[in-house]
């Protein structure tokens, strides 16, 4: 099984991506809703959290673990690499991509107070976007849109276009969705900052990286394309149908 875990119901915009480009293998989704949302716990119930989970996922036969939420992997990947035999693949915060490809030399980044805190997101910076305006927006509220199911609501609109503001002033021509959750609110994102602004989701990097892992370590699945989904929440058919929801909205509107 290959195991992916997020907050919420964020990471299945990882998840969704993988599936579809790699649809025979088995795979293994855990949403630590009761603990959501991830951006302002302390580093070391992160690391508390994402240990548990793991545990959980490999007791079910996870055998490779995707951290499908940038502030879970700015906060515990290391440890669970010290920790476990087993590979982790983590999100990558995207601004190089973004600092290459633009040409008003200012681009955005949305993600939780977390990823910004994080060495990993401070280094890429550093090394990546030299000369480039990195305008950074901690995205207050938005984790709770997706899993409060009000995405495309007149509610998220008024959320998003009080983040979006300095981005929009600052003239950003690219923005980084990092955080798992933040793709399912692109077309809401897309109409405040229009669509001359491209939005750029880590997934499809991080789903080329599971691959390469798979093949390097040599990791063989059964093939038979099973799909188990658990939540920490003791609303379990809530969850059920934010699962059928945000995987139908992922295929039926590709992100990138
Ligand atoms: N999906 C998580 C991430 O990528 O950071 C959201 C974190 C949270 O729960 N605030």
């Amino acid at each position: 099984m290959i195991g992916f875990f997020d907050s919420g119901v964020g990471g299945l915009s990882v998840w969704s991506a993988f599936q579809e480009e790699a649809p025979t293998l088995p795979l293994l989704y855990f949403a630590d809703q009761e603990y959501c949302p991830y951006g302002e716990k302390s580093h070391d119930e992160l690391i508390d959290r994402a240990d548990k989970i793991t545990a959980f996922l490999i007791a079910k036969g996870a055998k490779i673990i995707v951290v499908a939420c940038n502030t879970a992997t700015a906060a515990a990947i290391e440890f669970l690499r010290n920790k476990y035999t087993i590979p982790f693949v983590g999100m990558e915060p995207a601004i190089k991509t973004a600092a290459l490809a633009s040409s008003t030399k200012a681009v955005g980044v949305l993600a939780t107070e977390g990823t910004f805190s994080g060495r990993l997101f401070n280094e890429t910076k550093e090394k990546y976007a030299k000369g480039v305006n990195v305008i950074i927006q901690a995205g207050k509220g938005m984790v709770d849109l997706v899993e409060n199911q009000l995405i495309g609501t007149p509610t998220s609109h008024k959320v998003l276009a009080g983040l979006l503001v300095e981005m929009i002033t600052h003239n950003v021509d690219h923005i980084v969705l990092g955080c798992t959750h933040y793709p399912f609110l692109k077309n809401d994102i897309q109409e405040i900052v229009g669509s001359e602004v491209k939005l750029i989701d880590p997934a499809p990097a991080v789903v080329r990286q599971i691959k390469r892992i798979i093949k390097k370590e040599n990791l063989v699945f059964d093939n038979n394309g099973k799909y188990q989904f658990y939540t920490s929440n003791p609303n379990v058919s809530m969850f059920q149908e934010q699962v059928i929801h945000l995987v139908h909205m992922a295929k039926n509107n590709r992100f990138i």
